[in-house]
């Protein structure tokens, strides 16, 4: 199945993520949620996850790993003093990513219904909402819609009457990055530093105190329930094979209309630009480059992302990544240069440090990258630069390493001709200040 055109109206899961400002029960019942969900629940905990597997619905925190295949890792039978958990990342720090905290204003029942329906079918008793710090608005509205939830009867015991209980709690956490990764952000929970474990052990074999866990993000688990109420053949009729369903893109940058707007997978970049971004500012013959998945994922060059698919295979295709689908737009202005080495900056500062190729790494790539800026370099040192992304990407615990590699890749990847200019340009300038 290929792309099929733009969402319908009626097929937005998230149709009042763009200005509805009523986020509490009946609103949200009004819209349908929470409806019969104890029927949603009764078809039992494996037909939940079949169904979810037969979706096609891939994680929507990054990775797009497959989430019915991650649900089904868990122990079906816990062990006694062994519960099994659910985590639910809102901990969005991704420079670029502003779409959970969307869902979580405007939207928060469908995130706190797709929680019980999600733990139920991973057995989980009880699950946790990780709310980046930061977002001290979202996190109120959450623990409102919370405590709603447990006054009506939908979560505690027997939640929504479907003879089951499950207990949801919010923990903000305290503005780091890199509690966003998974195992630090279990670390976190445990009231530790939050630094990333190894893995393997994911943590469906030994996660939140050791005990099976499944984390996931808060767009994955809240349009769990309307997958169910209109089917996982419905969800993955949209976009195309492997890359199915409705997609929340958040277009900032350098167009007219920034927003958050849900499509249709698979939607080629122009026409998602032009419907919702309302063009490129200047027109499309400005546009330089864009940052399609957020900062942890290459840029890609105007000319080859125009016709773009935008989901994970199309875009990992053109070396980079659907990531967060924190579309971030470059027109013909920027310091394409300063702008990478400012990401380089980020990670450098988000890095907790505990290892050494990430710990030093971070800062010298950063430090070669703002010499780059001012042409301050050889042109040897590209090379070296590239040698230095290489020697982190792959050796670090956590993705953080590869995260700070991979823009750089992509800029020396597309914009080497650029950083030889400014190498050039300085050259000439300091030999004709010599002269002089
Ligand atoms: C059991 C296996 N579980 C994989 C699980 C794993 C995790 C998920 C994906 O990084 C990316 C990163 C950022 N048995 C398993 C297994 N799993 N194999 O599947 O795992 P993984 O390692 O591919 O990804 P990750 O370490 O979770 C996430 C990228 O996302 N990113 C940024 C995200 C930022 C935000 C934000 O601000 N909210 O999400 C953007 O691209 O670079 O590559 O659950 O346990 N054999
Ligand atoms: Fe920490 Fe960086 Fe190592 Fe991740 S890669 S564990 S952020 S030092």
């Amino acid at each position: 199945m290929g792309y099929t055109g733009p969402l319908a109206d009626k097929d937005r899961i998230f149709t009042n993520v763009y200005g509805f400002q009523e986020p509490w029960l009946k609103a949200a019942k009004a819209r349908g949620d929470w409806d019969d969900t104890k029927g949603l629940m009764a078809i039992g905990q494996d037909a939940i996850i079949d169904k979810v597997k037969a979706s096609g619905l891939r994680g929507r925190g990054g990775a797009g790993f497959p989430t019915g295949m991650k649900w089904g890792f868990m122990p079906k039978e816990p062990k006694p003093g062994k519960p099994n958990f659910l985590v639910i990342n809102a901990d969005e720090s991704e420079p670029g990513s502003c779409k959970d905290r969307e869902i979580i204003r405007h939207d928060p029942h469908k995130l706190i219904e797709g929680a019980l329906i999600a733990g139920f079918a991973m057995r989980a008793r009880a699950g946790y909402i990780y709310i980046r710090g930061e977002f001290i608005q979202e996190s109120r509205v959450l623990e409102r819609a919370v405590a709603e939830a447990y006054d009506a009867g939908l979560l505690g015991k027997n939640a929504a009457g479907a003879g089951y209980d499950f207990d949801l709690f919010v923990h903000r956490g305290a503005g780091a990055y890199i509690c966003g990764e998974e195992t630090a952000m279990l670390e976190s929970l445990e009231g530790k530093q939050g630094k990333p474990r190894l893995k393997p052990p994911f943590p469906a074999g030994a996660g939140l105190y050791g005990c099976p866990t499944t984390v996931n993000n808060v767009e994955s688990i809240a349009v769990v329930p309307t997958i169910l109420r209109r089917t996982p053949e419905w969800f993955a009729s949209i976009g195309r094979e492997k890359n199915e369903g409705t997609k929340l893109f958040q277009l900032s940058g350098h167009i007219n209309t920034p927003c958050v707007v849900e499509e249709s997978m698979s939607i080629p970049f122009r026409e998602l630009i032009d419907r919702h971004g309302g063009g490129i500012r200047g027109g499309w013959d400005n546009l330089l480059a864009v940052i399609p998945g957020g900062s942890s994922v290459p840029l890609v060059p105007a000319a080859e992302i125009m016709d773009a698919p935008m989901d994970f295979d199309g875009l990992k295709a053109l070396g980079s990544g659907l990531g967060t689908a924190a579309v971030i737009v470059m027109d013909k202005s920027t310091d394409i240069v300063r702008a990478i080495s400012r990401i380089s900056y980020f990670y450098k500062h988000e890095s907790c440090g505990q290892c050494t190729p990430c710990r030093e790494g971070t800062g010298w790539m950063w430090r070669m990258m703002e010499r780059l800026g001012e042409g301050d370099a050889e042109v040897a040192d590209i090379d070296k630069l590239l040698d230095v992304t290489k020697q982190v990407e792959g050796h670090t615990i956590c993705a953080l390493g590869d995260a700070a590699a991979w823009p750089i890749q992509g800029l020396v990847r597309h914009f080497r001709p650029e950083l030889e200019r400014r190498i050039a340009e300085r050259t000439a300038r300091g030999m004709l200040e010599a002269a002089e």
